[in-house]
């Protein structure tokens, strides 16, 4: 049986789409572990930091759930370590499928972990991150797609 799910990402912040993920995710397993990857190689526009506490500040009122950092290192190994049976990920499109297939079965091969695919609500099938700091970079709207503490970050409130 599976109990313990990592939910991973980059989170250059976290949005609406994440969090719903996050949430179907907490509704399946007893506990998810969100985590927030950190490649040196990648040029974040919110630290580590920054991108746990809006997770974490979002998700508060919720049971189950922990954000933690992965720093550089297989997501595999990670997911060992953490002793999860399983990796959540959010799938919007068919290139999202396609992008993570063989990393599903190489993961598996690797630590016996399955990855199981949520479909992307409709209502966030559009969203990513970077779409997200575009928009705000022109001063457009993106109130209904993002948390209030990633607003915050963004100096929107
Ligand atoms: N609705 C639903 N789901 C969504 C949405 C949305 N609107 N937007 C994104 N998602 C999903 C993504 O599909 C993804 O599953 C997750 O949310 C996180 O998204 P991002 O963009 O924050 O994160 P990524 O894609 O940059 O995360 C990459 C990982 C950290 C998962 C990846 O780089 C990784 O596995 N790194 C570890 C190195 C490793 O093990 N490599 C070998 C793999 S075999």
């Amino acid at each position: 049986v599976m109990q313990r799910a990592v939910c991973p990402g980059s989170f250059d912040p976290v949005h609406n789409g994440h969090i719903e993920i996050i949430v179907r995710a907490a509704n399946l397993f007893e506990e998810v572990v969100v985590a927030v990857s950190n490649n040196p190689a990648k040029n974040y526009r919110f630290s580590l930091q920054e991108r746990m506490d809006m997770i974490t500040e979002t998700v508060r009122h919720i049971q189950g759930i922990v954000v933690v950092p992965m720093e550089t290192g297989l997501l595999a190994d990670f997911a060992r370590e953490q002793g999860a049976q399983a990796l959540v990920k959010g799938v919007r499109n068919s290139t999202d499928l396609n992008y993570e297939m063989p990393m599903a079965t190489f993961n598996r091969h690797l630590s016996s972990v399955e990855t199981v695919f949520l479909p992307a609500d409709s209502r966030y099938q559009h969203v990513s991150s970077t779409l997200v700091k575009e928009i705000v970079g022109h001063k457009g709207d993106i109130s209904d797609f993002i948390p209030h503490a990633v607003e915050q970050r963004f100096g929107l409130r």
